[in-house]
């Protein structure tokens, strides 16, 4: 994978002003040592490895190495500040929220352990001291230490560290008359210094996270000298943007309407028209009239059963 990754000088405000580099980012495979023999290589990159936490439901922990060269900037590099001061590790464009820290040194090399102070800043401002007057006058090289909070241990104060293999510890602070802890000459930030990293827990990752180094004793003795460091973050991404909206079916109410008898309502029959009494015709009242006047019985009889006859 090759994309881009930035190398940042020092803040603005402390002397130098911002700085931004183009290096390659190259996905890290095979672990520190890998990136060690790829530092052989490339004297100043950056390397990034993404890799998924097992059994994190959707956290995922992100590495980023920084390969450059790290070393006491005075007297012949056994005092003072480190010749880059910071080393720094800009992180952009990581959606999500930190939820654990740990830096791991890339082959430290020190001819008196006491000397080291070493400092990481984060993007939330958090000054949390890795390691400070540990170790006593004890010689080693090719350290991959990894400081976490769960580690099981601390360094020693004054007993000699283990040399050349991979350990973890806690972050470990020392007080120690005659090494101050003091970042400010040379434009690092002052006190105070914690030494909890889950201090940057809640953080964005976006920003410069910061690694200050100092030798803080001015004797003939290299404090330090480091190939590069490691910052892994784990880091729960944003919740899911909340799925489109699913068109619901309109809610079809059910109406059980009940078939219910006619009501028959009894109409009463419509009155009987009167009967029309039909026109008389008189014609039948007159022939029995004319009836009376027939002279025989018969002949009134005859007449009238003929008038019967006529209309009324
Ligand atoms: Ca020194
Ligand atoms: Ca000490
Ligand atoms: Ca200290
Ligand atoms: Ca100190």
């Amino acid at each position: 994978m090759v994309c881009e990754g930035r190398r940042r000088g020092r803040k603005p405000g402390t002397g130098q002003g911002l700085r931004a580099l183009r290096v390659p980012v190259i996905e890290l495979r095979g672990g520190l040592r890998a990136a060690a023999r790829v530092a052989a290589l490339l004297p100043a990159v950056a390397l990034l490895s993404v890799a998924a936490s097992p059994g994190v439901a959707r956290a995922e922990t992100r590495s980023f190495t920084h390969l450059e060269t790290l070393f006491p900037a005075e007297e012949g590099k056994t005092v003072g500040a480190a010749n880059h001061y910071p080393s720094a590790i800009d992180v952009a464009g990581v959606l999500g929220t930190v939820t654990k820290v740990s830096v791991t040194t890339v082959d430290l090399k020190s001819e008196f352990g006491d000397d080291i102070d070493m400092l990481l800043v984060g993007p939330n401002g958090v000054r949390v001291m890795l390691m400070s007057d540990t170790c006593g006058n004890s010689e080693f090289a090719d350290e991959d230490w990894t400081f976490e909070d769960a580690a099981p241990g601390f360094l020693p104060d004054q007993a000699p560290c283990a040399s050349g293999q991979q350990a973890s510890f806690k972050p470990t602070n020392y007080e120690e008359p005659g090494r101050p802890d003091n970042f400010v000459p040379g434009g690092g930030p002052a006190a105070p210094y914690e030494t909890a990293l889950f201090l940057f827990d809640g953080s964005s990752p976006d920003g410069a996270w910061d690694l200050f180094l100092r030798d803080d004793t001015p004797n003939e003795l290299v404090g330090f000298e480091l190939a590069g460091w490691t910052l892994s973050l784990e880091i729960q991404p944003p919740p899911e943007p909340p799925s489109p909206t699913t068109t619901t079916p309109p809610t079809t109410t059910t109406t059980t309407t009940t078939a219910t008898a006619p009501t028959v309502t009894a109409v009463p029959p419509a009155p009987a028209s009167p009967p029309v009494a039909s026109a008389k015709t008189g014609k039948r009242a007159k022939a029995l009239a004319r009836c009376k006047t027939k002279k025989t019985t018969k002949a009134r009889a005859l007449c009238r059963r003929r008038a019967r006859k006529l209309p009324v």
